[in-house]
Formats: C-alpha cells, sequence, structure tokens
C-alpha cells in the first residue's frame, strides 16, 4: 500500500484535473460533475461535524420507502446533494436511498450522467457521535431521450466511477475512476480534501470479521460454520478472528479496506436477500473494494456483474480480502475442507 503524506499538498480538485488526463476522451464534464458533489460533500461535513450545536439531530417523524425513520441529517444531505448537482447540468437524474423512484433533473438541464446516492449511511449513529457515510456512484447514461429508471438496471461493472465519504474521528472521502482507489482527509479549517493515500490496496487476507452476529440464528448452518471456524484456535495462530462492528458500513468497510478481513451482511431467514442495497450501497462499495484488490459477491455471484430487477433491490454481502471472500464462499456452498473434516459440525 503506496503511504503518500499530505506534504504534496494534492487537493481533491487538483487530483480530478490531474486524473482528467489519464481519460484522453475527458470532456471536463465529468471533472465538473466530480467537483459539484465535493461542494455537498463539504457542506455535509460541515453540518455533520455541528450536528450537536445546529438542531439537525433526531428524527423527522417520518419514514423513508423502507419504513425506515428519517432523521433532519438524512434529509439534510439528501437535499444539498441534489441542490448543487442540478444547477451544473452535467446530470440527466439521480437516484437516492431517500427517494422512491427516480429523480430526473429537468429538460435543458441534463447532462450524460446518472448520480446514485446514500446521502447518510448508517444515520442511526447519528445522534451517539459514532461514524456515519455518503456513498455515491456514477454511471454513464446508456440511451437518450425520457429518462427512466431502466437507466439503471444493469450491472455494477458498468459504473465509472463510485466513493464514500467516512464522517469519523477525521472526514474521510475515498473514491476511484476506475484506476485505483484514493484516499483524501479533510482539513476543516481550509475546507479541503488533501491526498493521503495514494492507490490503496487491501491486504490479501486479514484478522477481523465484521457482521452483526445478533442475527446468526437465523443464518444458513453454512454459515454459522464459517463463523465457528473463524473463532476456532488455528495452529499457525491466524484464527481466532476479532469481530469489529460498528453498524455503519462505510466505517466498517472503511477499516476492512485498511486492515484486511471482510464485512458481511448475510441473507437470513427473515430477511432473505439481507438489508443492504445494491445500488446505494453495495454496487459501489464493491466498485471499490476491487479497485483496491479486494472481492465482493453475494457468497456465490460476483455482486458487480449482478443484474438489479429494481432499483431498492437488496442483497446479501460479503467484501473485503480476496482470500477471506473466497473462504467465506468455500463454506457457503459447503466445499470447504474444515466442513468435509467432520470439524464443520455446527454447534446448537
Ligand atoms: P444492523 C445502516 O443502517 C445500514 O444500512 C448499514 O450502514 C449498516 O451496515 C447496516 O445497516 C447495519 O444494520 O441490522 O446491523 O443494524
Amino acid at each position: 500500500m503506496a503511504i503518500v503524506t499530505a506534504k504534496r499538498l494534492v487537493t481533491i480538485e487538483r487530483h480530478i484535473a490531474e486524473q482528467e488526463h489519464l481519460h484522453p476522451h475527458a470532456t471536463g464534464e465529468f471533472s465538473r460533475l466530480l467537483r459539484d458533489l465535493m461542494l455537498a460533500i463539504r457542506l455535509i461535513a460541515r453540518e455533520v461535524s455541528r450536528a450537536g450545536l445546529n438542531d439537525i439531530l433526531g428524527l423527522t417523524g417520518t419514514t423513508n420507502v423502507y419504513g425506515e425513520a428519517v432523521r433532519k441529517l438524512d434529509v439534510y444531505a439528501h437535499e444539498v446533494i441534489i441542490r448543487a448537482l442540478e444547477h451544473g447540468g452535467h446530470v440527466c437524474a439521480v437516484a437516492s436511498e431517500e427517494s422512491e423512484g427516480l429523480l430526473p433533473f429537468p429538460a435543458g438541464r441534463r447532462g450524460k450522467y446518472l448520480l446514485v446516492f446514500d446521502p447518510l449511511d448508517g444515520s442511526s449513529n447519528i445522534d451517539v457521535n459514532a461514524p456515519i457515510g455518503t456513498i455515491f456512484s456514477i454511471y454513464r447514461r446508456r440511451y437518450r431521450g425520457e429518462v427512466t429508471p431502466e437507466e439503471l438496471l444493469r450491472p455494477g461493472s458498468e459504473q465509472v466511477a463510485a466513493g464514500y465519504v467516512c464522517y469519523g474521528s477525521s472526514i474521510t472521502l475515498v473514491y476511484s475512476t476506475g484506476k485505483g482507489v484514493d484516499v483524501f482527509t479533510y482539513d476543516p479549517t481550509l475546507g479541503e480534501f488533501f491526498l493521503t493515500i495514494e492507490q490503496l490496496r487491501i491486504p490479501r487476507r486479514g484478522k477481523q470479521y465484521s457482521v452483526n452476529e445478533g442475527n446468526a440464528k437465523r443464518w444458513v448452518p453454512e454459515l454459522q460454520q464459517y463463523l465457528d471456524y473463524l473463532k476456532t484456535s488455528s495452529e499457525d495462530g491466524q484464527r481466532p478472528y476479532s469481530l469489529r462492528y460498528i453498524g455503519t458500513a462505510v466505517a466498517d468497510v472503511h477499516r476492512v479496506l485498511h486492515y484486511g478481513g471482510l464485512f458481511m451482511y448475510p441473507a437470513d431467514q427473515a430477511n432473505p436477500s439481507g438489508k443492504l442495497r445494491l445500488l446505494y450501497e453495495v454496487n459501489p462499495l464493491a466498485f471499490l473494494v476491487e479497485q483496491a484488490g479486494g472481492r465482493a459477491s453475494d457468497g456465490y455471484r460476483r455482486i458487480l456483474d449482478i443484474v438489479p430487477e429494481t432499483l431498492h433491490q437488496r442483497v446479501p454481502v460479503f467484501l473485503g480480502s480476496p482470500d477471506d471472500v473466497a473462504e467465506a464462499e468455500a463454506f457457503l456452498q459447503g466445499r470447504h475442507p474444515w466442513q468435509q473434516s467432520g470439524n464443520g459440525h455446527h454447534l446448537p
């Protein structure tokens, strides 16, 4: 992993401009889209950092398309991203996790890109000062004319860029345009994101797993065998793994990208497709993990190959270090040697 300190003083704007030269057909429209998005992220970062002081904590008293309570900061982040993008003319429509369907921009202001975003991931953590995040994903239009949801019913491998912001002890932007993953840290005194890690690479294997084990009794036996395996000491000291779970996917995945291991949100008897949304959360996170040399699947299929049937489709997810995710897949598919060696009996 190439560690770059901020000595080079490469801001996100300078980095976007440098990246533009890497794309021979770049029209500058994509760069301007990213700049508009960075403005929205700065505004959200400011509100998040003042969340205890500006009466933006707490609930709105409404629920979203999933029946989940909506918080004031969810609404603020959703609206500020839309306002920052709609005047630039680089995006024809947006899809927000907080909105029912696709939100086309007015005719005459429609560019060639689509922005898909989760304005505030992990918002239940806002009121307790735990990390939260914003996730975004950018596609290039396939059709002309009216913008319909079919524009987004395509595999995540067609993303032209994806990223997230983790509002934690510091505010970190992690993004990729398909040429590796770069990490920027926000300096709130200057309002600037500075490049701090160039071409982040995920370890081939880690020693941590991240999952809500409160659901364990509802998992398939093969997955329970995998968790037993992770907790069983091995002679080489690689196991037992440690459990780390924040409950904000952005924060859990940010740790996995740096330390290795894997993040899981599996299917269970109550949620046969898991909980996380393919378009708004899983595709962008899978894109980043693969760009960093990792692996992302639903236990059977590569996430980025899945063609969504609806905008809000949920999908089970296992993502992180390639060796760890491949091992989880082997267990789920009942083909891991540990399962066949008789150790794999599932404890009640
Ligand atoms: P649970 C946050 O609400 C979220 O969508 C993801 O960010 C996070 O990984 C998951 O849900 C946590 O869900 O069921 O463990 O609380």
